[in-house]
């Protein structure tokens, strides 16, 4: 199957190439980042927003979810941050006359760049069914409309109601109250495109489905593994806690078939000597993995570990695993039955590199392995990410100061709306707990994920897609078998902040509804609200913006939720929707009763900096999985096979974008200037199949039904990434990801293994 090209850019996509750098932030990076936020701000505002960033009084930066220390800096944002905050408070607006000037057909041939440079949304608009356009239209018809559609169904299970990361807890708990009074667990979100993988390998390993250190435990570790995540782009103040932690004695390890620049040096932005001096060196050992090579790289350590215990009686953390862990010997089987050669292939690495690792490993008491997307968006996902889960209990690695499993989230709270109930296949307890306190029946039988929300669609079992922020269309894999999907709603839906792509590609009818951001004052009956978030180590803490909204006709997520729900449920309700409205601290209190950890939450959260929620494992090296036990687990070492002439393409993010949101087209730290079209080949590779640095080739993906999708049109830049492999930018890519091909276990699209061939444009 041929799939659509994305629409084409009006902004020349002409990148220039030049050697990527080696170090991140520094001088450059706060230069660069208040150039962008008073481009979208002006002076005074970008001055008074970004002073408020993260601090405690402050709100949470819209960013990413990694967390803040005790001692917060004056600015305490990066430069990353600062363009999130930016995007969101700039002072551009998209206004009745810009939809009544442009067909809905007109913007569905823009680019999601230009689209998001239009500013903020500032009106509810509904497109009518067969209209061209969208119109103005008042909040109670757009809930009426919603309620009308909801109510034809024949079913709840015919609805989706998706989330993104951003939303509050406050929010996303009535949201996912809301769809369940409605009868439906059609919950997916964005983490099932996400951290999904680690999700389902740490609660099945170690009972608790989150990450097992904060931040302190970072500063004090021995040894960092980095493995899978480019933080110098996605995590920036990931880099001050990796300094600290250097500056402490650790040592740090990077595993990526790409050499990152932030993780070679890093100039703290926050110190003299960061602004203007070389930096810090952060990566001790850099493993240049090939793509979907850790779970053999993992097993080969966990094989090396145990021979080094023969002689070695502290090798290996006997104590614990006796008295901690299960299937043990199993394992230890299956790792000693490693194959190097396979090793070898799977990795991509020598075997003294392998054996450097663990040299490093075992004089090291206190062991961090941290992960983002390049361990969670393969085939093998899940089975990778426990043999981290093995490695690190082979030397007691979990439950102890300075030690654990870090998985990096995404969204700023992505891990908090999971913890409010946005799930498609909730736990049991958690919908007794709900039962209890609402007194309704929630449905018991699991609901749609994305990729399964997505087939729904597709096959007309759901008609009506709602979305809490997000760019669905854009975000999903198999962009054109996804939008048209999306195409058969009788309505679309999307709660949200600026124009995107999901909201030009939609259904019979569909409403943008616009909503408040992160850094707006929320004003209630009952006087200003704050919101609360979780970040990724499971600190709780509120946020509270103070910019005055960008329009007077924005409603806050909760409000649209509670008017929403009484609209839809009427009388059948007997959640006081109303007052959850007028004062959030009601539904804190609800909160408080049905999700375990946020007992006294109105008191806890008002502590300057929050609380930290309870984690089993970590707090008493309990682990509540189905053994009681934390779980070795022996799942046969899988790799990706790559066709002869076929490269395996993962899709990423560049430094100038948030996802689908594309700030710039510039990738300051890879060498890549003025366009996204382009593709990271190494030079040998690319030699071998006749393509010289600056030509350009068409992006063919080859699935194994034998479908192939096409992405034209990329520039070609030999880049030193590991043999075999290539990168290129999300979601340009999206198009080339089989909706099909997906992590086993967690259904996460395999965004980062993506089997390609690469033909010469026009050939
Ligand atoms: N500025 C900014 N910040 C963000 C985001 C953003 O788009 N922009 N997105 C947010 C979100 S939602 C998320 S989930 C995170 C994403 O954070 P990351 O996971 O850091 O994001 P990616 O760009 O997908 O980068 C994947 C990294 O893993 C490496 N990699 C890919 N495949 C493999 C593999 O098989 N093995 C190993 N060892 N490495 C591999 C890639 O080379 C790359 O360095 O960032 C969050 N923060
Ligand atoms: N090929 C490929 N695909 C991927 C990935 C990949 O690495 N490769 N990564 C995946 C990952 S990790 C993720 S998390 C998903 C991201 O998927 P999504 O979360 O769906 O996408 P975003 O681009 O983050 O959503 C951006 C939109 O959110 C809205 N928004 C921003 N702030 C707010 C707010 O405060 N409230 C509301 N209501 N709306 C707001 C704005 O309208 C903006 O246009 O994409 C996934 N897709
Ligand atoms: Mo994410």
């Amino acid at each position: 199957m041929a799939g659509k090209p994305p629409a084409s850019d009006p902004v020349q996509d002409a990148p220039e190439v030049t050697p990527p750098p080696h170090a991140a932030a520094g001088l450059s990076a706060v230069g660069h980042s208040l150039r962008m936020a008073t481009r979208q701000m002006g002076v005074r505002r970008t001055a008074l927003t970004l002073l408020r960033v993260n601090q405690k009084e402050g709100f949470d930066c819209p960013g990413c979810a990694w967390p803040e220390g005790d001692e917060r800096h004056t600015a305490e944002f990066c430069e990353n941050g600062a363009k999130a905050v930016a995007e969101e408070a700039t002072l551009r607006r998209v206004t009745d006359e810009f939809f009544a000037a442009h067909p809905v057909a007109d913007l569905a041939e823009r680019s999601g760049y230009w689209l998001g440079q239009q500013g903020r949304l500032t009106r509810p608009m509904y497109l009518a069914e067969g209209a061209d356009r969208y119109e103005p239209v008042s909040w109670e018809r757009a809930f009426d409309i919603v309620a009308d559609e909801l109510r034809a169904l024949e079913s709840p299970d015919e609805a989706v109601f998706y989330t993104s990361g951003r939303t509050s807890n406050e929010a996303a708990f009535l949201y996912q109250l809301f769809a369940r009074e409605f009868g439906t667990n059609n919950l997916p979100d964005c983490s099932n495109m996400c951290h999904e993988s680690s999700g389902s390998a740490l609660t099945e390993t170690l009972g608790v489905g989150k990450g097992s250190v904060l931040l302190e435990d970072l500063h004090r570790a021995d040894l960092i593994i980095v493995a899978g995540q480019n933080p110098g782009t996605n995590h920036p103040r990931m880099l001050s806690a990796l300094e600290r932690a250097k500056a402490g004695g650790a040592r740090i390890i990077t595993v990526n078939p790409l050499p990152e620049a932030g993780l070679e040096r890093f100039k703290n932005p926050q110190t003299p000597r960061g602004l203007a001096g070389r930096g810090t060196a952060l990566t001790d050992l850099f493993l240049q993995i090939r793509l979907g090579g850790d779970q053999a790289l993992f097993r080969a350590l966990g094989r090396l570990i145990l021979e080094a215990g023969a002689t070695d009686e502290d090798a290996v953390d006997r104590e614990f695993i006796d008295r901690h862990t299960h299937g043990f010997e199993e394992y230890a089987a299956a790792a000693r039955a490693t194959d190097w050669d396979e090793t070898l292939r799977a990795t991509g690495l020598r075997r003294s590199e392998i054996e450097a690792a663990l040299r490093m490993v075992l004089g090291s008491r206190r062991v961090v392995v941290c992960w983002a997307m390049g361990l969670t968006q393969h085939k093998h996902s899940v089975p990778t990410i426990r043999e981290v889960v093995n490695f690190l209990l082979l030397r007691g690695n979990i439950g102890r100061p300075g030690a654990g499993v870090c998985p990096v989230r995404g969204h700023s709270n992505v891990q908090g709306d999971r913890t409010m109930g946005i799930f498609e296949r909730p736990a049991p307890a958690f919908l007794d707990a709900l039962e209890r306190e609402f007194g309704f029946a929630p449905p018991r039988h699991h609901g749609l994920d994305v990729v399964r929300s997505i087939r729904a669609l597709r096959d007309g079992g759901a008609k009506v897609f709602f979305a809490m922020g997000g760019n669905f269309v854009s975000a999903s894999p198999d962009t054109a078998v996804t939008e048209a999907a999306v195409r058969r709603a009788r309505l679309t839906v999307h709660v949200s902040t600026k124009l995107n792509r999901s909201h030009v590609v939609t259904g019979a009818r569909a409403l943008i509804l616009p909503t408040l951001g992160r850094t707006e004052r929320d004003t209630q009956a009952a006087g200003d609200q704050f919101v609360t978030v979780e970040d990724s180590m499971g600190m709780v803490h509120a946020s509270r913006g103070r910019l005055e909204p960008a329009s007077p006709h924005l409603l806050s997520e909760t409000a649209i939720v509670c008017r929403l729900a009484r609209r839809v449920l009427g009388t059948a309700s007997r959640t006081p929707w109303e007052e959850f409205e007028r004062d959030y601290r009601l539904i804190r209190e609800r909160v408080s009763r049905v999700v375990p950890g946020f007992e006294d939450f109105e008191a806890k959260v008002a502590r300057p900096g929050g609380f930290t929620l309870p984690h089993a494992p970590r707090d008493s090296r309990s682990f509540p999985t189905a053994t009681g036990k934390a779980n070795f687990t022996a799942a046969p070492v899988e790799h990706p096979e790559v066709p002869e002439g076929r490269l395996l393409l993962q899709t990423l993010r560049s430094h100038d974008q948030y996802n689908t949101t594309v700030y710039g087209l510039d990738d300051r730290y890879r060498g890549i200037k003025g366009g996204r079209r382009v593709v990271l080949v190494h030079p040998d590779d690319a030699t071998a199949l006749g393509l010289p640095d600056g030509s350009y080739t068409d992006l063919v993906s080859e699935w194994r039904d034998g479908t192939e999708r096409r992405a034209p049109g990329f520039r070609v830049v030999h880049y030193p990434t590991a043999r075999g492999c290539a990168a290129a930018y999300y979601p340009e890519t999206n198009v080339l990801v089989p909706l099909d091909s997906t992590a086993d276990t967690s259904n996460t699209p395999a965004s980062k293994s993506v089997v390609v061939r690469l033909e010469p444009a026009g050939a």
